[in-house]
């Protein structure tokens, strides 16, 4: 092969530039550390059309640590699908070029395109060649033919962030995958491969920021000594295009400023977020800002000195300017606060619409309440015309048997984001000038998220940030093609498998629109006669009001009226509960135990139905997983086959100490063909779990 100088002198930059650089750790067992970077080797016809392209030459227009990692990426990928472990210049006059700027500002727009003995990939910087080198293997890695790639994408939303409720110690709240991947004993001195590989996971399906600690924040990320630590982590990650934010508690100024006061307005406080901002952007200067959990279960915040949130987000927006942004998140119940929990949110935030500046971003939760398994979407999308707007979602299953339990939530996010507000677009719509956070399931176990198919709820959370038009179908298919196996049996049966597990849960957990029903605390097992605790929105019993004349939440014009924080359009389609979407249905009323539901089965009588079908559900995942050993490496088998017997039997747990409970309360017989709970209520309610994790 005959080189010309300057793409001599180019690929020796290149490689100089990759030595540079920290990249990803080698290939290991198949423990799940790889997540869906496997590129497992192609077989039969896949194979034979890699090798017909195999690329001779990777060129690149310029020399920069992102596109030696995207080099790298593709020269590994490329011969690990090979699978012989040859040389990855092959015989072909094929090339690879990556055909982008550095610089920032870019979105990450790239296009892939296959030419004749070419594949170009371009971006407008060098992030798009990145992600554009991501989406090539992932194509190849599915299988499809590498003459025939032709992708054009541009990010739906510019952040597109993890939010890691990971505290100092290394303790995760509501962490269930081990210990946090950040060490921060041991940074600055030393970094953990974990985090690089982290950050290339993240970089793969287009996430590009990163909430490196718990927004129940601790002062110290604020102190000098966390600096050094903060800038080798954010070094780490630039060549990947994430970018570091860190919570911050807003009382800090008092903690380890030596002020007496953490008042937004005061001017020394002004002063210290100023110095604290200018140390970290001297050291960072990529740094993407702050996020605030502020008058929030505890929280300190500006009310606590009647100031409003707006003017507490103001204070930090300003001594940020356009450097970065503050990201002030609206979950907010106040003990004080005596109004329907589901609606508080609103009616702080809705009156200072138009009050933010505009480096601020509001962070609202996908829905009202908190992460449930189903949940109406929050009522804020829409109605904040004037501030932007950003979509938190939870991929660490805090309410969806968290660790163990196989739930694949894209159909649970898509439900929001593709819901009409009514008011100016679908959810979607409406958080694209800002974006999508997700409190990120990671940590220090091998399979990064504490079941192999947990990293599926990691992957589909950035496809959709991408890409929040992405079906689950096809996000589930890509998964499970570049995880496990790309034979069409194999992903026939398990893409309808992970889509019915969203359902599953629901129904043995909270039928028909219930919500938090889960024991306090742990958030595992079912608390449904939780009702002495000192906040009434932190008993189970506030959310299904069950009693003898029925069950269900009024949130109607005769209850607390929340459907009336909904656009017309939208509450009129949960006002009748006799036309409406029954998934909601106790949600928004209050029905007796009698109602007629639209199955011609009573409420009572179609609550046991839908528990049941949960189980069944479960039942059904078993058998389907069963018939896929051929397709799975012995150990990833073996740990889901596992887990999916816990998840069997505590669907039944779940299902049995709720009807229990419910028939408590009722004194209704059960319907014919269903089998009474295996245990006496007193059973359930004497069970405790006080080392359950993440709490
Ligand atoms: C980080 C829920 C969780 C808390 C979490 C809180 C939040 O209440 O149980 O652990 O705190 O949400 O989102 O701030």
């Amino acid at each position: 092969m005959i080189m010309g100088r300057g793409l001599v002198n180019r690929l020796l930059a290149l490689l100089a530039a990759l030595a540079a650089v920290p990249l990803p750790s080698a290939a290991r067992a198949e423990d799940g550390y790889k997540l869906w970077l496997r590129y497992a080797p192609l077989e039969g016809q896949a194979k034979a059309k890699l090798d017909a392209f195999k690329p001779r030459v990777l060129t690149t227009s310029t020399n920069s640590a992102t596109l030696a990692v995207a080099a790298h990426e593709l020269i590994a990928g490329l011969n690990s699908l090979d699978g012989d472990k040859r040389d990855p210049v092959g015989s072909n006059p094929s090339t690879i070029t990556l055909d982008c700027r550095p610089g920032n500002g870019s979105d990450g727009s790239f296009e892939v395109k296959s030419l004749r003995h070419e594949i170009r990939i371009s971006g407008a910087d060098e992030i798009g060649c990145l992600y554009g080198a991501f989406a090539l293997l992932r194509e190849l890695s599915q299988g499809h033919d590498p003459a025939k790639i032709n992708l054009a994408e541009h990010p739906a939303m510019p952040l597109r962030m993890l939010d890691h409720w990971d505290n100092p110690d290394g303790r995760v709240e509501r962490g269930y995958s081990g210990r946090s991947i950040f060490d921060w004993w041991k940074l600055p001195e030393h970094l953990d491969q974990r985090l690089i590989d982290y950050a290339r996971a993240d970089a793969s399906i287009g996430l590009n920021g990163a909430v490196v600690n718990n927004v129940n924040a601790s002062p110290l990320f604020l102190t000098d000594r966390y600096i050094p630590k903060l800038k080798r982590v954010a070094d780490a990650w630039r060549p990947f295009g994430i970018r570091l934010y860190i919570s911050v508690r807003f009382s800090a100024p008092k903690e380890i400023g030596g002020l007496p006061t953490a008042d937004p307005l005061d001017p020394a406080v002004q002063a210290w977020w100023k110095v604290r901002a200018d140390a970290l952007y001297a050291a960072i200067p990529d740094f993407g800002g702050f996020l605030v959990k502020a008058n929030s279960e505890g929280e300190p915040g500006p009310q606590d000195y009647h100031r409003t949130h707006a003017e507490g987000a103001n204070a930090l927006a300003r001594v940020i300017g356009n450097r970065g942004v503050v990201i002030w998140r609206a979950f907010v119940y106040s003990a004080e606060d005596k109004t329907d929990r589901a609606m508080q949110a609103y009616n702080e935030f809705v009156p200072l619409d138009g009050m933010f500046d505009a480096n601020v971003i509001l962070q609202v939760k996908n829905g009202p309440i908190d992460f449930q398994p189903r949940e109406p979407f929050h009522p804020l999308f829409g109605a904040m015309p004037h501030t932007r707007l950003m979509f938190e979602g939870q991929i660490t299953k805090e309410y969806l048997g968290q660790a163990t339990h196989l739930v694949y939530l894209a159909p649970y996010w898509k439900e929001a984001l593709g819901a009409d507000t009514g008011r100016g677009g679908t959810v979607a719509q409406i958080i694209a000038p800002a974006g999508m956070a997700g409190v990120a399931n990671t940590g220090s176990d091998r399979d990064w998220s504490g079941s192999h198919f947990n990293q599926a709820n990691w992957y589909a959370f950035g496809r959709l940030a991408w890409n929040p038009g992405l079906s689950s179908e096809q996000i589930a298919r890509e998964w499970a093609a570049q995880t496990f196996s790309r034979d069409p049996q194999f992903l026939d049966k398990v893409v309808p498998m992970m889509i019915a597990s969203r359902q599953a849960v629901v129904d043995y957990m909270t039928p028909l629109g219930l919500a938090h029903q889960m024991a306090t605390g742990h958030h595992y097992g079912p608390g449904p006669w939780i009702c002495d605790l000192q906040r009434p929105e932190w008993n189970p019993c506030y959310y299904a009001k069950a009693g003898k004349d029925g069950i269900g939440f009024d949130r109607t014009a005769g209850g607390s009226n929340a459907l009336a924080q909904y656009a017309p359009s939208v509450g009129a389609q949960w006002a009748n509960p006799k036309t409406m979407d029954e998934d909601y249905l106790l949600w928004f009323h209050h029905l007796a135990w009698s109602y007629r539901t639209k199955s011609g089965r009573s409420l009572w009588d179609e609550l046991v139905h839908r528990y049941d079908r949960g189980v069944a559900a479960v039942d059904a995942m078993t058998q389907t997983w069963s018939s896929l050993q051929p397709y799975v490496d012995p150990e990833r088998f073996a740990d889901t086959a596992d887990y999916l017997r816990i998840q069997a039997e505590e669907a039944r747990w779940w299902r049995d100490a709720s009807i229990a409970y419910w028939q408590s309360v009722n004194g209704l017989a059960l319907p014919g063909d269903a089998h009474p709970p295996a245990h006496s209520l007193e059973y359930y309610k004497s069970l405790s779990f006080p080392e359950a994790p993440g709490q």
